[in-house]
């Protein structure tokens, strides 16, 4: 085949699409030639001239990839890159040192300082894009992870059937806001309800039917609580719900609207609508620990069960 640099040049343009790449050195030159080999390539390109520049771009919008001069007047490169990984927020941003300084113990300095790379100039410019190019590969798998723990965390959290908050995550929360209420010396509230006869409903409609009901109720669980309150599935058709700064009158009056709510219209599940009651215990502390509030709540609960269900007791 012939014209390989033609053939090269035919499929540049893209490689670079959608990743910034900020360069910062105090020579005008090296930017503007720096600038225009990359964005032959379709890097979008932005420039600082010092240290202090960098950095303030980096804080209001981070690039993708940072090329970094080391003998520049204020920060030196080395200084630039100490601050970026002092940084939660910037510490990942790959720094590929782009620098005249060509001796080994400059070299080592400045990847034992964290940089993703060294480049000494004067520079290949072929080599130039390959390195920013294999930077940006790195930040871009890096982005991926840190999106799919975020995903994970979220997911680890989460009950899959209701959408709120699974066991585990309720217990974390409980935990926290009884601390936080010892601590301010507010009152804390919890609420356990427990959906009356469900056994019934899986047994008369069909288990799909009673998940649906069990989403309808998280549903109206759900638009019936203030924003700090944490409402979760605790069992299978338990429900615990945290109600910060809340007393016993305010917890019962919150629980039985919801009671209130449920029971007024039939949820439509297997194509018939079905008629849900709950039944619910609320108690109020902070007491001794979480788990105590949790055990009276139950206790109260056994008791509105007892005491012939659709009723919250306290
Ligand atoms: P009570 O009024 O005393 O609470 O009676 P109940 O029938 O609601 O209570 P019981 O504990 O006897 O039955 C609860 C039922 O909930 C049994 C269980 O199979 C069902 N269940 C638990 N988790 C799920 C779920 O995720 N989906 C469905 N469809 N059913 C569930
Ligand atoms: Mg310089
Ligand atoms: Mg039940
Ligand atoms: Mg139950
Ligand atoms: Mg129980």
């Amino acid at each position: 085949m012939t014209g390989g640099a033609v053939t090269d040049r035919a499929v540049t343009g893209e490689a670079g699409a959608g990743i910034t790449v900020l360069i910062t050195d105090d020579s005008l030159v090296i930017r503007a030639v720096v600038r225009s080999h990359l964005e032959l390539e379709g890097y979008t390109v932005v420039e600082a001239m010092e240290g202090l520049d960098a950095l303030d771009r980096c804080r209001q919008s981070p690039p993708d990839v940072i090329l970094l001069d080391i003998e520049m007047p204020g920060l030196d490169g080395y200084e630039v890159l100490a601050i970026l990984k002092a940084d939660p927020l910037l510490r990942d941003l790959p720094v590929v040192f782009l620098t005249t300084l060509t001796d080994m113990k400059s070299v080592l300095r400045g990847l034992r300082g964290g940089a993703h790379d060294y480049l000494k100039k004067p520079f290949e410019p072929a080599e130039l894009v390959a390195r920013v190019a294999a930077a940006a590969h790195v930040k871009k798998l890096q982005d991926q992870l840190r999106q799919r723990n975020t995903e994970l965390d979220l997911l680890s959290r989460t009950d899959v059937l209701t959408g709120l908050h699974n066991r585990r995550h309720l217990e974390e929360e409980l935990a926290h806001h009884h601390s936080r209420a010892m601590r301010h010396g507010d009152p804390l509230s919890v609420l356990l309800l427990d959906i009356d006869h469900f056994k019934r409903v899986n047994d008369g409609y069909g288990h799909p039917a009673g998940d649906v009901v069990l989403a309808v109720f998280a549903e109206r669980l759900r638009q019936e609580l203030r924003d700090g309150d944490v409402a979760g599935r605790w069992g299978g058709e338990e429900f615990l719900v945290v109600l910060p700064r809340t007393d016993l009158a305010g917890a019962l009056s919150v629980a039985n609207r919801i009671r209130r709510v449920v029971a007024a219209t039939p949820i439509v599940a297997a194509g018939v609508g079905i008629a849900v009651t709950v039944s619910g215990g609320c108690a109020s502390g902070p007491l001794g620990g979480s788990d105590q509030l949790v055990d009276v709540a139950d206790a109260q609960l056994y008791a509105a069960k007892a005491a012939g269900r659709n009723r919250i007791m306290a």
